[in-house]
C-alpha cells in the first residue's frame, strides 16, 4: 500500500528524511511494478487518453503534484531548521487544485485562493522558488516582500490577488471583484482608465469547510446569487478546522446547507481523485463562464500533515482515520492509476519524484541565497507615495469658489461633490443601504430616497442603477465588495449608514482594505472612499445612532481618516480622497449636515484639501484648542464666550493629522486644550495630548488638558445626552482652568 513518510505525529517529514519527497512509491501486488518502460502497452498508453484525460496533461499534473508536496516538505524542513518561520501545507489538496486549474485561465480569470491552494497556484504559473522566497521571508518574495506567512499567495501576472489570513474574509472581496469585472467589461472597447476585464472571466475563491462558518462567506453568497455573478466557490473539505471536526462545525455538510440559495449550482466531488475533478470541472466552470450564475464545488480532500507547524494532529485524530487518509492520499491515488494504466513504470515514477525533489531543492537554494528585507523599510507601502505635491487649500473657506456657486451646508456640499465625482470619473460607483433613489422601474414616478440623510439623492437618477445602488443590509458585504472593486481599479464609494453599525465591517476595513498595499509590498492597492455618518448631539439618537470612536480607526495602519466640519473642507477632502489610491474613511457628522454655520460657497473644481493639513478656524495668542468634527463650532463658541485670545485648530484630517500646525500654535500660546467627541479614555484626544507632551514640552506653560465624552454611552433622553457629550460650557470652563493654572 501507499506509504507517506511523515513525522510520527503527522506533522510532516522528519529532518532525517530531508533527502526524499514524502510520497513513497506505491508498490501494487502483481506484475505492474515489474514491467519496464519499454513495454509496448505502456508506450501506447502514453500517446492517448486515460480516463478521459490526455496522458501528457496527466503526467504534467502528476509532476506538479509532486513538486507541490516536495515544496511543502522543504518548507517544513526550513522551518525546523529555523530558516523559515512558519509552515502550512497544501498536502492532500493537490488533485483538487490541479484538476480545477485545467479549466481556469491565469491572467484572465481572477483568483482569491486559500492557503492550501499550493498546487493550484503552481499550475497557474507561480514557481516553487517564488513560494520558498516567501517561506524564508526574502526581500524579493514576489507575493509580499517578506511580510506575509508562506502560502499567502499573490501574483499580478496571473490575477492572483494578494491574500490575507482571516478565514472567510476573502469571499466578499471576491464577489466585489466579479462585480467589477462585469461592470468594467460592460464598458466595452472604450474601457475604463487602468481597468481590464474579460466578458467571460470568472472569479475563483476557495476556503476550507471550517471557514464556511464565517458570516462573510454567507454574505458573499447572498450577493453572488442575487446578482448571478460569475464566482466559482471551492470548499475544500478536509474534515477539520485545526482540531475541530466538521460535525462540531455545522449541522450538515456545506453542500447541503447552501441548497436554499436560489441560483447557486452546487456540486459534490471527490477532490482526492484527480480524474473525477477533471471530469466534472469543465462543465461547472463553463456554466459560470457563460453567465449562468455562481457555482459551489464541495470537494472532499485529505489533510495528511497537521494543520500547520504549530499543530500535532495525532493529539486529536484517531490513528485509523489518519491511516485511511494515507490510503486516499491524492498523490498515491494518482500513482496507482498511472501504474494501472501502464503510463509509467515504478522506476519512472521514482525518477519523477527524484526530479521534483531536486527541482525544489534547487529552488530552496535560490531562496536561501536571496537577500532579506531591509528593516528600515517596514513602514513602506502603508500608503501610496503622493503622485504630486499636495495642493494647499485656501485658509479662507470657500474663497476659491466661483461667484455663482451655491452657498451650501455640509450635507448638500457632499451631495454636490458626489454628483461631481460621478460625472468626472466613470470608475466611481456608490453603494450601501438606502443610497439609491427608487427601484429602476419606478424612478420616473417617485421623488427618490437618496440615503437616510438625503446625501446621495439623485445619483441613481443621474448616473444609472449600476453607478448608485442599494446593497443587502450587511455592512461587511458593503465594504468587502468595495475592496474587490478597488482592487480591480474602480473607485468604489461604499456607504455605512450609521457609524454605530460599522463593527461587522471591521474585518473588511482593518484586515482587508487597510492591509492590501502593505501586505503585497506595494503590488496591489485598494482605493476606496468609505463614507460613514457619525456622531451625536442629535437629541434622541441614543446609543446606537450617536457613537463616535475615531481613535479606533486612527489606530489602523494604512487607513486614512478624515472628518470635515464645514462644507468647503468636505468637498476638498472628498476630491483628494478620490484622486488617491488608498482607502479613506470619510466621516460625515450627522449633526453638522444641515447647520448654517457649516455653509460655504461650493468650491471651484481645482480646490483640494490635502490629508494631514489642519485649518485655523480662529486665530488667537493665549491658548490653543485642537479639535475636529462637531466640537469645532462648540469650541469656537466657547472661545468667544471666554473673551480670551483662543486659537481653534480644526484638524479636518485625523490620520494623518497636522502635528506641525499644532506645534506651531502651541509655540505661540503655551497652552493646549484638546477637545473631542470621542470618549475621553483612549479617545483621539489622548493621542494628541501625548504627542504634544512629548514634542512640545518646552513650549507648554502648563500641562496639556483634555475634554472628551464622559466614558459612557449616549443615552436617549436629551439631558442625559448633554451630560455625556462635551458642551460649550465645559469647553469654556476648560479654557479658564488652563489659563488660570
Ligand atoms: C477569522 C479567523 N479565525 C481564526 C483563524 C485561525 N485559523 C487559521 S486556519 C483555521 C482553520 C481553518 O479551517 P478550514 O477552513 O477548514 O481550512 P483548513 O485549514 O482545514 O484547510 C483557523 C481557525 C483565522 N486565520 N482567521
Ligand atoms: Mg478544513
Amino acid at each position: 500500500m501507499a506509504v507517506l513518510v511523515t513525522g510520527s505525529d503527522g506533522a510532516g517529514p522528519d529532518l532525517e528524511s530531508a533527502g526524499s519527497c514524502s510520497v513513497d512509491i506505491w508498490q501494487p501486488s502483481g506484475s505492474v511494478a515489474g514491467e519496464t518502460s519499454n513495454d509496448n502497452a505502456q508506450r501506447g498508453a502514453r500517446r492517448g487518453k486515460y480516463r478521459g484525460v490526455p496522458v501528457a496533461e496527466l503526467l504534467e499534473d502528476y509532476r506538479l503534484a509532486l513538486v507541490s508536496r516536495c515544496t511543502d516538505d522543504r518548507e517544513i524542513i526550513l522551518q525546523k531548521q529555523s530558516r523559515g518561520f512558519f509552515h502550512i501545507s497544501g498536502a492532500g489538496h493537490e488533485a483538487l487544485g490541479l484538476g480545477l486549474a485545467r479549466s481556469l485561465r491565469p491572467g484572465y480569470d481572477w483568483f482569491f485562493p486559500y492557503y492550501r491552494d499550493r498546487s493550484l497556484v503552481l499550475a497557474l504559473g507561480v514557481t516553487p522558488a517564488e513560494m520558498l522566497l516567501q517561506a524564508v521571508g526574502a526581500a524579493n518574495d514576489p507575493a509580499s516582500g517578506g511580510r506575509q506567512m508562506p502560502c499567502h499567495f499573490g501574483d499580478r501576472r496571473f490575477n492572483i490577488v494578494t491574500q490575507s489570513s482571516p478565514t472567510g474574509s476573502q469571499c466578499i472581496p471576491a464577489v466585489g471583484c466579479a462585480e467589477a469585472g462585469r461592470y468594467i467589461s460592460g464598458h466595452g472597447e472604450k474601457g475604463l482608465a487602468g481597468c481590464t476585464a474579460q466578458a467571460d472571466e470568472l472569479t475563483y475563491v476557495s476556503l476550507g469547510e471550517g471557514a464556511t462558518s464565517q458570516g462573510e462567506f454567507w454574505e458573499s453568497l447572498n450577493t453572488a446569487c442575487t446578482l448571478r455573478l460569475p464566482v466559482l466557490y471551492v470548499v475544500a473539505d478536509n474534515g477539520y478546522a485545526i482540531s475541530v471536526p466538521v460535525r462540531q462545525q455545522a449541522p450538515a455538510p456545506i453542500s447541503e446547507l447552501v441548497k436554499g440559495f436560489a441560483g447557486l449550482s452546487v456540486h459534490r466531488i471527490d477532490g482526492r481523485d484527480y480524474f473525477e475533478v477533471r471530469k466534472k470541472a469543465p462543465a461547472i466552470v463553463a456554466s459560470v463562464r457563460e453567465g449562468l450564475g455562481p457555482a459551489l464545488v464541495h470537494a472532499t480532500v485529505t489533510r495528511p500533515y497537521s494543520h500547520s507547524c504549530a499543530d500535532t494532529q495525532s493529539k486529536y485524530r484517531p490513528k485509523h482515520e489518519l491511516d485511511d487518509e494515507i490510503w486516499h492520499d491524492p498523490i498515491s491515488t494518482l500513482e496507482r492509476a498511472i501504474l494501472e494504466a501502464k503510463v509509467l513504470s515504478p522506476e519512472e515514477l521514482a525518477q519523477m519524484r527524484e526530479e521534483a525533489r531536486s527541482l525544489v531543492a534547487d529552488a530552496a537554494k535560490v531562496a536561501l541565497d536571496a537577500p532579506r528585507p531591509d528593516p528600515s523599510g517596514v513602514r513602506e507601502h502603508l500608503r501610496a507615495a503622493p503622485v504630486a505635491a499636495p495642493q494647499v487649500s485656501s485658509p479662507v473657506p470657500g474663497e476659491e469658489a466661483e461667484h455663482d456657486a451655491p452657498v451650501v451646508a455640509l450635507g448638500e456640499a457632499i451631495r454636490l461633490a458626489l454628483h461631481e465625482a460621478m460625472a468626472r470619473d466613470t470608475r466611481v460607483r456608490l453603494f450601501g443601504q438606502d443610497v439609491a433613489d427608487a427601484p429602476p422601474e419606478l424612478i420616473d414616478e417617485l421623488v427618490g430616497q437618496g440615503g437616510v440623510f438625503g446625501t446621495t439623492l439623485g445619483l441613481q437618477r443621474n448616473f444609472g442603477h449600476d453607478r448608485c445602488y442599494n446593497t443587502p443590509l450587511a455592512e461587511a458585504n458593503i465594504v468587502g465588495r468595495a475592496v474587490g472593486q478597488g482592487i480591480r481599479g474602480l473607485r468604489p464609494m461604499p456607504e455605512i449608514q450609521f457609524f454605530d453599525y460599522i463593527w461587522t465591517a471591521m474585518q473588511q476595513i482593518k484586515s482587508e482594505a487597510a492591509t492590501v498595499r502593505w501586505r503585497s509590498a506595494g503590488e496591489w492597492s485598494c482605493p476606496l472612499v468609505l463614507r460613514v455618518a457619525i456622531g451625536g448631539y442629535l437629541a434622541g439618537g441614543a446609543i446606537w445612532h450617536s457613537q463616535s470612536g475615531v481613535s479606533i480607526f486612527a489606530h489602523v495602519p494604512g487607513l486614512i481618516v478624515v472628518m470635515p466640519s464645514r462644507a468647503s473642507d468636505a468637498v476638498g477632502l472628498l476630491r483628494t480622497a478620490l484622486d488617491g489610491e488608498d482607502p479613506v474613511l470619510f466621516l460625515e457628522h450627522k449633526h453638522l449636515l444641515r447647520q448654517r454655520y457649516t455653509e460655504d460657497r461650493f468650491p471651484a473644481p481645482g480646490f483640494r484639501v490635502p490629508f494631514g493639513k489642519g485649518r485655523i478656524a480662529r486665530p488667537g495668542g493665549d491658548l490653543t484648542i485642537v479639535t475636529y468634527g462637531a466640537t469645532v463650532e462648540r469650541s469656537l463658541r466657547a472661545a468667544s464666550r471666554s473673551g480670551a485670545s483662543v486659537e481653534v485648530i480644526d484638524l479636518r484630517s485625523i490620520m494623518p493629522w497636522d502635528q506641525g500646525m499644532v506645534a506651531a500654535s502651541v509655540a505661540r500660546t503655551g497652552h493646549l486644550l484638546v477637545v473631542s467627541e470621542d470618549n475621553l479614555t483612549c479617545g483621539f484626544g489622548a493621542e494628541i495630548a501625548a504627542w504634544a507632551g512629548e514634542h512640545c514640552f518646552g513650549d507648554l506653560d502648563v500641562p496639556v488638558s483634555r475634554i472628551g465624552a464622559a466614558d459612557t454611552n449616549v443615552a436617549y433622553e436629551p439631558t442625559l445626552e448633554r451630560a455625556t457629550l462635551p458642551q460649550v460650557e465645559d469647553i469654556e470652563a476648560g479654557i479658564w482652568r488652563l489659563l488660570s493654572s
